[in-house]
């Protein structure tokens, strides 16, 4: 799935201030690959009026819109795909539920979850956290590198890393076994999101000179 190289997760609170829409474009510029609309607080209807709207804005460039949790969004608005953690929808409801050939990805936060997944027909799976990261704290124990080291020789999925990843460490997650990175803050809170996407893209192939 090349779709998933560098994978833009939302969150408004990480922009800074600065517009939502403008944060994501910006970043689709820089090259991002694919998109994930995570909301956390919004109501039903303000959630689809947004994904609806990222839609909008994300087709002309062809990048997918994936959405976070909420199922009932995804197919509301005919997302690309549907992202779920180990507390949301079972992975059986969430597949009968989803027309073929729409994306599932799901989070991997500890080793049962990896031989669990190796049995579902899934598109990528998530080593969540690679790292401990102030954006999100409620998490599992972060994998490290030696865990995703792990989660590479036991699991047959595409794997992308969460969590703390950044322009330093991008290189050595794809070289221990990632497909591809996603990030919040080292895009949504960069001073320019473009420039940050594109430097994120170029680490994921070249070692970093910083
Ligand atoms: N899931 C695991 S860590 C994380 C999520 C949503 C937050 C990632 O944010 P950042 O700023 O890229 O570390
Ligand atoms: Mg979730």
């Amino acid at each position: 799935m090349d779709q998933i190289q560098l994978y833009l997760v939302t969150d408004e609170a990480a922009c800074i201030g600065r517009d939502f829409f403008w944060v994501v474009e910006e970043a689709v510029k820089g090259g991002v690959t694919m998109v994930q609309l995570r909301e956390k607080s919004l109501g039903t209807r303000a959630f689809i009026d947004r994904a609806k709207r990222l839609k909008d804005l994300l087709q002309p460039y062809n990048v997918p819109l994936i959405i976070n949790d909420r199922v009932d969004i995804a197919l509301a608005v005919d997302a690309d795909g549907v992202h779920v953690g180990q507390s949301d929808m079972y992975y059986d409801t969430l597949n009968n539920l989803l027309p073929k050939g729409k994306i599932i990805g799901i989070s991997a936060e500890k080793q049962d979850d990896v031989f669990e997944a190796e049995s579902w027909d899934i598109s990528y799976l998530a080593v969540s956290p690679l790292y401990a990261t102030p954006t999100k704290t409620n998490t599992e124990k972060p994998w490290q590198t030696e865990g995703l080291k792990w989660v590479k020789s036991n699991s047959r999925h595409p794997l992308v890393v969460i969590g703390g990843l950044n322009i330093t460490n991008s290189f050595e997650a794809m070289q221990n076994g990632a497909n591809g990175i996603a990030v919040i803050s080292a895009i949504c809170s960069a001073k320019s999101p473009r420039e940050a996407a594109q430097s994120l893209l170029a680490s994921l192939t070249t070692h970093s000179l910083i």
